[in-house]
């Protein structure tokens, strides 16, 4: 049966990955690389031909730590050259303050101010570098920022040291570059044991504390979600409903486990279904962005069927959208189920209201139906 959609991606998708994904070269903690590593440069232009509407990077991805200022010109002059030549964008540009030894023990909240201070010209160094490639958003992913020893650190001083690195980020890009944006993406652990701020809810706290909070955004990452057995979708509901979603990442992820970074709705599409509904249902205008990596078992070529597969499931369950606003049982039932939608009473009328428990719980709820509903849609069969 021929499909009345395409399964191609187009620019006006959105869809974006991060260097490092398709660099990665399947190293993990108990395995060597098992696959050549491709230059980012390489990488942005078969990204755009792909149709990837743009990508993300470390400063770092690009430009590796200890290259000449000379080298980093040119590189940047070439990657924005390549950017032009086959058409994509830069979206965001973070630091890598987390591979390098001497971020062994952390970046942002190392007991050593030297040490935070340079994690700070790094991100400096790198909202410079994603100004240059026309990129507006610093999202920060502080990996080593955490501890396994509980009295190493204070974890009241590490909340005020992060603080005082954001609160500089912000008012070097308002000074310089006021139309940049920053954010957050929280992780619960890995590489550290705890890693601070280890969920979205905690870093829109966080971020309410800040001197300039409207300067600030946070990006949800499923599969950190999903490590720490919570809900994704609730979480990018959140960041969605309070304004302050600047990007996503997405990935898949079998919960409580190790980062398993895979390929988005390869373990949870149902999950992946209800985030896809969210970011097409909304006014967010931000990229899709994958942040995982393919197997480990993938030779190069295989790294394009991850790139592709991604964009495609992506595509699939956009469609399943479409299917679910439209499926007329569906919606029926939840018109009943949500029923006439109304602000609540004062509390004084609510108090001296006679409530009727056993009337109210008599409202029946067919949530089996509802659910089987959804998985048949999921399936294809409606
Ligand atoms: C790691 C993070 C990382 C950030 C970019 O778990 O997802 O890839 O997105 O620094
Ligand atoms: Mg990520």
């Amino acid at each position: 049966m021929a499909r009345a959609y395409s399964l191609r991606a187009k620019k006006s998708d959105r869809f974006s990955f991060g260097l490092w994904t398709i660099m990665n070269v399947g190293r993990d903690p108990f395995g060597e690389a098992t696959r050549p590593p491709i230059d980012p440069l390489d990488v942005i232009v078969e990204l755009a031909k792909r149709n990837v509407y743009s990508f993300e990077l470390h400063a770092e991805d690009l430009v590796p730590m200890g290259t000449g200022a000379r080298e980093r010109d040119r590189l940047v002059r070439e990657a924005k050259k390549r950017m032009g030549d086959y058409d994509i964008r830069c979206t965001n540009c973070g630091s890598n303050c987390f591979s390098h030894p001497v971020f062994k023990d952390g970046a942002f909240t190392n007991n050593n101010p030297e040490i935070r201070a340079f994690a700070v010209q790094r991100y400096l160094r790198a909202i410079d570098m994603g100004y240059e490639l026309g990129c507006r958003l610093c999202n920060l992913w502080w990996g080593r920022d955490g501890l396994e020893v509980e009295a190493s650190k204070d974890a009241r001083d590490a909340m005020k040291w992060l603080r005082e690195c954001c609160n500089l980020l912000t008012e070097y890009a308002l000074k310089n570059y006021p139309d940049y944006e920053l954010s957050i993406e929280a992780k619960p652990n890995e590489p550290r044991g705890d890693i601070f701020l280890p969920t979205t809810g905690h870093a829109l706290g966080f971020i309410a504390t800040l001197d300039h909070p409207e300067k600030w955004g946070v990006v949800p990452e499923l599969a950190h979600v999903r490590m720490a057995g919570l809900n994704s979708v609730h979480e990018v509901a959140q960041a969605l409903e309070a304004g302050k979603l600047c990007g996503i990442h997405l990935n898949s992820q079998k919960p409580l486990r190790y980062d398993q970074d895979i390929r988005f709705g390869a373990e949870d599409l149902k999950e992946a279904f209800f985030v896809v509904y969210l970011l097409e249902t909304s006014d967010y205008r931000g990229t899709r962005s994958f942040d995982c990596h393919p197997y480990r078992t993938e030779d190069r070529e295989g790294v394009w069927d991850f790139v592709e597969g991604n964009m495609r499931t992506y595509l699939l369950l956009k469609e399943k959208v479409k299917t679910f606003q439209t499926d007329k049982e569906i919606q029926k039932m939840l018109k009943g189920i949500r029923a006439k939608q109304r602000p609540l009473p004062p509390t004084k009328e609510i108090a001296a209201t006679q409530y009727d428990a056993e009337k109210l719980m008599a409202t029946r709820l067919p949530y089996e139906k509802l659910d089987q509903l959804v998985v048949e849609l999921l399936l294809g069969a409606r």
